[in-house]
């Protein structure tokens, strides 16, 4: 490392980008290819870019170093759990890594090779956070703790001032990572970056107390086995290593980054947009003895013992629809990734992590609507037929029933292409999540929604064929 990974230096381009020039130059292209590529094989990529200045990298540690050397007492003041967390700090012990909770994930964490084995969490990430938005917040009131106001800790008068800077300038970079790698990926160029517009963007320092008694034991998990959740995370330098990332070929790599770069992982919504072709980056945060020997280092030098993360969490915005993007958008990228609220995804995720507690049937309906429309586009696109069905009759006790000879009587209009025997797909309507419906039979795939004001009425259906 950075060997295995590539190096993209966007120093050239930013300006070329950024003025969206309507003929790229070939150069840029090269550039923009090897962007996508890096993330495509390996879920991150390292990148060079002259708006990252070390000094800034070094303000913003030297404050959340002192945040997090802080007593407990006075951190509590900025925890704010009625918020799932989502502004201010989270204690640790908060956070339940994913691996410990995804039985998907423990099965293919399970087929790792000897070597590049995760170490399993045995309970909550012990790490502190900070969450901190920046750039512009919506005006639409859905997703209110996702777009809530800030907390600035008492004691910090250049606090908002550190935090809008750097975050900003990370965000700032994001976005023409955005921008390039939709060209690498044969995307028209805004694609990715419209969808960030008012998205909530976290600068997400993490403080892991090395001074602690299992600090300096090697092994000792601070951040256990998982993806991020949002679009692109980016990494500024840290002061200590612990950062393990996956590739994907399964090779687990300790994480340094140069002076002047970032490391840069997909996470969960870029796989989303790219239908499955970019895989949400995996990563742990362990102790071992390189972090040992900087435990030692920062002793005699008197610096603070908290290893703090210089993170950035780029988002889609809450009330974008995620989907596989143009040429993602196939009718099996669909049935893995179906359109869903980038805002739902997100309290999916937080749910999982134990950061929020189920939310109600009424959020799901909502995004029922914005996913059958969604959804009946693509069908249409790839010349399926939607049936309309209305007054699909009442909501259904199980989650599934309507045969097509019914679905046939209620189509006003619009009749379904071929038979297909009984429409069954599993309604995976569970507490919070309004899904599509869908089935794969005799090969036809069929769609199928629930959405509406009552959970479980069938407003429509198509079929790919
Ligand atoms: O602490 C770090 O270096 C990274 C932590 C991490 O993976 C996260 O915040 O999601
Ligand atoms: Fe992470």
């Amino acid at each position: 490392m950075p060997g295995d990974l590539s190096i993209v230096d966007l120093s050239e381009h930013i300006e070329e980008l950024e003025t969206g020039a309507l003929m790229p130059s070939t150069v840029l292209i090269e550039m923009c290819r090897k962007l996508a590529h890096s993330l495509m094989e390996t879920g991150c990529v390292i990148v060079r870019d002259p708006r990252v200045e070390m000094r800034d990298n070094d303000i913003f540690l030297n404050m959340m170093e002192t945040y997090f050397s802080q007593p407990i007492s006075s951190k509590m003041q900025d925890v704010r759990p009625d918020l799932h967390f989502q502004v201010g700090a989270t204690p640790g012990g908060q956070e339940t890594p994913k691996i410990l909770v995804d039985k998907l994930m423990q099965q293919s964490a399970a087929c790792l090779k000897e070597g590049n084995r995760a170490t399993l969490p045995t309970g909550p990430d012990p790490k502190w956070r900070f969450f901190w938005r920046i750039g512009e917040r919506p005006k639409d009131e859905q997703f209110t703790e996702l777009n809530a106001e800030p907390v600035i800790p008492a004691g910090f008068p250049e606090w908002q001032q550190v935090m809008d800077s750097w975050g900003g300038r990370l965000v700032c970079v994001a976005e023409t990572l955005s921008k390039a790698l939709a060209v690498g990926l044969g995307l028209q160029v805004n694609s990715i970056s419209n969808l960030m517009q008012q998205g909530p963007h976290l600068l997400a320092p993490t403080g892991s107390d090395l001074g602690c008694p299992e600090g300096s034991k090697p092994g000792y998990v601070f951040a256990g086995y998982h993806y991020d959740l949002n679009l692109l995370t980016l990494h500024g330098r840290c002061r200590f290593p612990g950062l393990y990332v996956w590739l994907r070929d399964g090779r687990r790599v300790a994480v340094r980054v140069p002076a002047g770069c970032l490391i840069v992982q997909a996470g969960k919504q870029l796989e989303w947009l790219t239908g499955g072709a970019i895989v949400a980056g995996m990563h742990e945060v362990v102790v071992n003895e390189d972090t040992i020997k900087g435990v030692l280092e920062a002793k005699a030098a008197g610096r603070p013992l908290w290893r703090v993360s210089s993170t950035v969490f780029t988002h889609v915005a809450s009330s974008k629809t995620l989907m596989p993007l143009d040429r993602f958008a196939t009718s099996s990228s669909l049935l893995l990734y179906p359109p869903t609220l980038a805002g739902v995804q997100v309290q999916q995720e937080l749910e999982a992590l134990k950061l929020k507690k189920k939310s109600s049937m009424t959020q799901c309906c909502l995004e029922g609507k914005e996913q059958e429309r969604a959804v009946v586009q693509v069908v249409q696109q790839q010349g399926g037929v939607v049936g309309s069905c209305i007054g699909a009759g009442e909501p259904q006790e199980t989650d599934h029933c309507h045969t097509t000879a019914q679905l046939d009587e209620l189509n006003s209009g619009v009749q379904i292409k071929s038979r297909v025997e009984e429409y069954s797909g599993h309604v995976e309507c569970h507490e919070a999540v309004c899904s599509v419906r869908r089935k794969v039979y005799n090969g036809i795939k069929t769609y199928g929604f629930t959405s509406g004001d009552k959970p479980g009425y069938v407003q429509s259906c198509g079929q790919v064929g």
